[in-house]
Formats: structure tokens, C-alpha cells, sequence
């Protein structure tokens, strides 16, 4: 697939670590109506939440291509009819063997096509988990859904490991679902609101985050929303 919007976080790293583990719920802490309970894995212990945004604005994201990203009302939303592709980066979080990437991701509308988050983001490339046919609008997988992992390059993305096993259907109602991407190593595992959807061993992951980190979106007509996008690292 070719229409690629990327937007990658960089910025003020508003770290919300001044209140150290009281400032944990800031993950959820501004739209309590649409946001889902925090995850309990993000209350394991050895995890250091790096970079958090509840996209109270985008103002410190860069972006490339002609995605069409705006904040309305504490959410970060793209969307727009017909081929484009963007790319957006930010400033390096640094290298961890561990580490994992998560963003609350909804959708409205139809003909949504792929969502995702993106980790070592360098010289317009970077690897992404992405959601592809979220609604079954495209009817591209039974069950709903695939998950992939892929490298970009530009606007290009090449998939390394695919898996729509899972049942990865989500109404576009603007509901969130949590998508989370965890880096071990060479190992992969990616949940949907603390379930695990995919898991691999790829050898491209060793040593490649979180570095420049960032949101994929693709082809999303009726709209995808984000919130709440978080990075952790351990050791
Ligand atoms: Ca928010
Ligand atoms: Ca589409």
C-alpha cells in the first residue's frame, strides 16, 4: 500500500513524571468518558514511562507528506478522502532492550484503512504496528482485521510479520481501543486493549527503539482519533 500518513512524536518530551507514580493516571486523565481504565501492565514494576501526550495540542510533532492531522478537543484525529501520505517525526527517546510504544486509537465514518504507532523513526525510516480494516469495511480479513509489522520507508511500508488470526474488529463509534506494541529484544508482542493479538521474532527489532517515535495512519476516510499516546522503557 502506498498512501501512507505518518506522524511521528517528538518535542517538548512532556514528561509527566513529576509526580513519579502518582502522575501514572495522567495517562487517562482527560476524557474519563471516552478513555478505558488504565492497563495494568503499565503498573509493572522496572517500567519508566518516558514520554506521555494526551494531545491537548500537536504543536510540537513534526510531519511530512499531506495527512490531515488536527487536535479537537484534547484529541489528535487524521483523516481525509483519496490518496495521500504524510510523515511527521520528533526528537530521539533514546535505546532500550525493552520498551513498549501505546496510543488509545478510535475510528469514525467508513473506509478506514491503517492505524498504527512507529518506533526509530531515522532518515525517513522506521518500523510500525499497524491495524488494517479495523471496521471489515474492505472485507480484507476473516476475522476482522490484520496486524502487521512493517517497515516504512517514505511513504513505502513493507510488511515483516502479518497475523489477522485475531478477531480485530472495532466499531467506528469513537469508542478507544488501547493498541499497544512491546519491543524485547528481537521479540514482538502487540495487544489490543491488554490482549495479545501477535507475537514474532524479528530479527530487525533488536536495537531499534524507541528512538523517534510517532503515529502511523493510512487511508482513514472516516477518521481515526488518538489519545493518550505513552512510551516506557525498562532497563
Ligand atoms: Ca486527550
Ligand atoms: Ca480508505
Amino acid at each position: 500500500m502506498s498512501l501512507v500518513a505518518l506522524a511521528l512524536a517528538c518535542s517538548d518530551y512532556a514528561f509527566q513524571k513529576e509526580g513519579d507514580v502518582q502522575a501514572r493516571p495522567a495517562l487517562h486523565d482527560s476524557e474519563p468518558a471516552l478513555d478505558s481504565d488504565p492497563p495494568e501492565d503499565s503498573e509493572e514494576p522496572g517500567r519508566e514511562q518516558i514520554y506521555c501526550t494526551p494531545f491537548d495540542d500537536f504543536e510540537d510533532w513534526n510531519q511530512s507528506g499531506e495527512g490531515a492531522w488536527r487536535v479537537e478537543e484534547g484529541l489528535l484525529t487524521e483523516g481525509r478522502y483519496g490518496e495521500y501520505e504524510a510523515i511527521a517525526w520528533l526528537h530521539d527517546l533514546g535505546a532500550a532492550e525493552r520498551f513498549g510504544v501505546r496510543v488509545d486509537v478510535a475510528w469514525t465514518g467508513n473506509a478506514n484503512d491503517l492505524s498504527g504507532v512507529v518506533w526509530g523513526y531515522e532518515a525517513g525510516s522506521g518500523l510500525a504496528v499497524r491495524w488494517d480494516d479495523p471496521q471489515g469495511y474492505y472485507e480484507r480479513y476473516d476475522p476482522v482485521g490484520r496486524m502487521d509489522l512493517s517497515v516504512c520507508e517514505g511513504s513505502s511500508c513493507t510488511a515483516l510479520v502479518t497475523d489477522s488470526s485475531a478477531d480485530l474488529y472495532h466499531p467506528a463509534d469513537k469508542t478507544f481501543a488501547t493498541l499497544e506494541a512491546v519491543v524485547d529484544g528481537d521479540a514482538l508482542h502487540v495487544f489490543v486493549d491488554d490482549v495479545l493479538v501477535m507475537q514474532s521474532q524479528v530479527p530487525q527489532l533488536s536495537g531499534s527503539g524507541p528512538g523517534v517515535v510517532g503515529l502511523f495512519s493510512d487511508d482513514n476516510d472516516g477518521g481515526v482519533w488518538f489519545d493518550n499516546f505513552c512510551v516506557w522503557t525498562e532497563g
